[in-house]
């Protein structure tokens, strides 16, 4: 190479999971090595398939000390920034009350609508950044935000700027989803047709045109939006060039998950009741099943969402936290890892691909979620002896440390 190395950094003795589909499961390759350059992944392969010895292919060469690297771990669906907490909530179920008794209360998803609007952009920020850097402590790398606790413009433009402000304060990639159909605020109490209008002809239009999201979804149940209603917030959405997604089928069945796939939506998210007709629809429209086992486990659900039918009709899984106050406090993508093995019955390979390549694709992001030439260097090393080892600690996988894009992370 005439004395000039080919790539930035070149990391050695390494066993990767690449996530490939189509070769050995996981698409382990054992003795690999990965190159960088930039951002960019350049090589993932076996040491044996380096063009010359490592320290004549790369200006640093990292070992690994045989530990294992994945892609970059993605969280797909989270409500990450709020005010507040729900722990009282939580004791009140725990004596009897149901998510939904709540909700109708006037508490749940209200209560943090409260407190996020009392917080400064400040505030919010510092308590988002905590639970972001729990996350990012266990290899997350990307990560979807949604707004949906301020129910009006001023107030989900604040989310959705704290959201932003997260990835350019941590080296974390940050998706921003507009969720003004989350529920309907107070003082549209029994106005619901006109919060809609609102959501669809002021909010979307400003919140687009202020470039705050990346993607819209809504709340389609019982206690939130019809289908109907729905059906006006994704036209808007489109009406401003923007994807959408949906709460769908979490405490009934609502045909929310055709509706999204009819919309052509990235994902279709929850799911415990989703129809066969759903499943379907989902799988013509390529439209990502994102199951949420935190909110699963927390709200004590027992209708399991049908992974099965979902791998037959060849709809693409992806698991996330879902991390919120009310019905999934959760800190931990392996942790909901270990819930998609255990309560969900999805074998470890493709929960992991549920928090990679099926993630990126729930989020409209090619360019991440495998070990792959081209794709963004977003890695994480981990002490485990294989794989599935990710799937099997509770509470947390040892996560040595993070590579994004293309540089070594500091510990959060
Ligand atoms: N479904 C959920 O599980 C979260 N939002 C939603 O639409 C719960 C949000 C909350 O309870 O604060
Ligand atoms: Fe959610």
């Amino acid at each position: 190479m005439n004395g000039s190395t080919r790539w930035d950094t070149l990391w050695v003795n390494a066993r990767l999971v690449t996530m490939r589909i189509g070769g050995a499961p996981y698409g382990v390759i054992e003795d690999g090595a990965v190159a960088v350059t930039g951002e960019r992944i350049e090589f993932a392969g076996p040491r044996g398939e380096l063009p010359s010895p490592p320290a004549q292919c790369a200006a640093r060469v990292i070992d690994c000390e045989g530990r294992w690297i994945t892609p970059g771990l993605i969280d797909c669906h989270t409500h990450l920034v709020f005010g507040g907490d729900r722990a009282a909530e939580f004791e009140l179920r725990l004596n009897g009350a149901t998510y939904e008794d709540i909700a109708r209360a006037g508490g749940g998803i209200r209560s943090t609508v409260r407190a996020t609007r009392a917080a400064t952009e400040d505030e919010l920020a510092a308590s988002a950044a905590r639970r972001l850097q729990t996350l990012m402590a266990q290899g997350v790398t990307t990560i979807e935000i949604k707004s949906g606790y301020g129910l009006d413009l001023a107030n989900e433009a604040k989310m959705l700027r704290v959201a932003r402000r997260l990835g350019e304060m941590l080296p974390v990639d940050v998706r921003t989803t507009f969720l003004g159909a989350h529920a309907v605020p107070p003082e549209y109490e029994g106005r619901q047709p006109e919060y809609v209008k609102l959501v669809c002809e002021e909010m979307i239009p400003a919140i687009a045109g202020q470039g705050l999201a990346d993607a819209v979804d809504a709340f389609c149940e019982k206690i939130a939006f019809t289908p109907a209603e729905t059906e006006s917030v994704f036209a808007a959405a489109r009406r401003h060039g923007l994807p959408v997604k949906l709460h769908a089928e979490q405490l009934s069945d609502q045909g929310g998950a055709a509706l999204a796939a009819r919309h052509r939506a990235l994902s279709a998210d929850h799911l415990e009741y989703v129809s066969d007709e759903g499943i379907a629809a989902m799988a013509e429209a390529g439209t990502v099943a994102v199951l949420l086992p935190g909110a699963f486990y927390f709200l004590r659900e027992t209708k399991l969402p049908p992974v099965d039918k979902f791998q037959r009709a060849g709809v693409p899984i992806a698991i996330a936290s879902d991390c919120n106050p009310g019905s999934s406090p959760a800190l931990s993508l392996p942790l909901m890892l270990n819930m998609a093995c255990t309560l969900f019955r999805l074998p470890p390979e493709r929960a992991l691909a549920g928090v990679t390549h099926h993630a990126a694709r729930a989020l409209g992001l090619p360019d991440r979620g495998r070990l792959e030439p081209g794709l963004r260097a977003d890695f994480a090393l981990w002490d485990i002896s294989r794989p599935a080892d990710l799937c099997y600690w509770i509470g947390g996988a040892p996560c040595h440390s993070v590579v994004k894009d293309g540089r070594e992370r500091p510990r959060q």
